[in-house]
């Protein structure tokens, strides 16, 4: 039996097995070919974005801009926003000290545009930084801490000031200081005359105190004072680009005048102005309306009524104000 195992020779049918079972291999491999394709092919087809998925991709990304955008603009508004009240304050002081030294408050902040009165540039603006002013350079390093952070113009871009928004209420209706000096704040201390009456719709306001004209140039201001005169950049009507003055000695007609050279004032004067010797703490420098929100559009657009403004008192730091407040009584604001 040992021998014819070692002799032992495939049969016919052994053959055939054989043959089978590699064909049977090979059809295998052909399955599995076969499969991966067809497995391939699934992967595929599951990877690939079909039309309405890319819409709703594309929509999702839409809606979050929406939202985060707005976050973004806010944050870049209340930075700003803070490295102006840090202005404001340090105007406050440099005041302070200008009037130690002079006993009274400078005409503006900045200054009044100059220009060059001979050489090859005669008659053109000289640059807001190569004046010097009241405070600047020497009270005030930098101009930039006259230039609100949102204001982006030359140095050499000028305008003429308006008055900003007359006190809307009605006469006698709301006094706010004891300007007869009674010791009671009645109906009697909110007379015409002892509160802002002009208004940037009157255009006797224009420049009032100040001479308008080529020989005049204190009548004009540089835009990149915005805290002398400021942009209102959604004004009452159609009147866009309009600059309001924001800093001034006098605001009424009794202190202004009407005629040549300043009025000397009356008992019913407001006492909260600075040009007058030793005016309150509750006397406004100056504010900034930058950052305000503003109601939907309309024709007449107005302030909403949220703590966006900032106002400068003579007395303490810059802080928040009621926006609509400031719009609607401008300088008469009180803490
Ligand atoms: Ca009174």
């Amino acid at each position: 039996m040992v021998q014819s195992n070692l002799y032992w020779m495939p049969t016919l049918n052994t053959c055939r097995a054989i043959e089978k079972v590699r064909q049977d291999g090979n059809r295998g491999d052909e399955f599995q070919v076969k499969t991966k394709r067809r497995r391939t092919m699934v992967m595929k087809r599951q990877h690939a974005f079909t039309l309405v998925e890319l819409l709703a991709v594309i929509a999702i990304i839409a809606l979050l801009s929406a939202i985060i955008f707005p976050v973004f603009a806010r944050a870049r508004d209340n930075a700003n926003r803070a490295g102006d009240i840090s202005s404001l304050n340090e105007l406050r002081t440099s005041l302070q000290l200008y009037r130690q030294d002079f006993g009274g408050y400078p005409p503006s902040l900045l200054g009044f545009v100059d220009r060059y009165s001979t050489g090859p540039q005669a008659g053109q603006v000289i640059p807001a930084d190569l004046i010097t002013s009241a405070l600047f350079p020497k009270r005030v390093r930098s101009l930039e801490t006259f230039r609100p952070r949102p204001v982006r113009v030359t140095k050499t871009a000028l305008t003429t000031a308006v008055w900003p928004v007359a006190d809307s209420r009605a006469l006698g209706q709301a006094p706010i200081v004891d300007t007869n000096g009674d010791n009671q704040v009645t109906a009697a201390d909110d007379i015409a005359g002892a509160r802002q009456a002009y208004s940037n719709s009157d255009t006797v306001a224009i420049n009032r105190g100040v001479p308008v004209g080529p020989g005049n140039p204190a009548a004009e201001f540089y835009q990149i004072s915005g805290y002398d005169v400021a942009q209102n950049p959604k004004s009452i009507g159609n009147r866009a680009n309009e600059w309001e003055l924001r800093y001034t000695l006098f605001w009424t007609n009794y202190s202004i005048g009407t005629g040549a050279g300043y009025g000397s004032g009356s008992a019913f004067d407001d006492p909260r102005q600075l040009g007058y010797n030793d005016p309150p703490e509750s006397t406004v420098i100056t504010w900034n309306s930058y950052y305000r929100d503003w109601e939907p559009a309309g024709v007449n657009r107005i302030p909403q009524r949220s703590n966006r403004d900032i106002v400068l008192f003579l007395g303490g730091a810059a802080r928040p104000f009621d926006s609509r407040k400031v719009w609607d009584y401008a300088w008469r604001s009180m803490p």
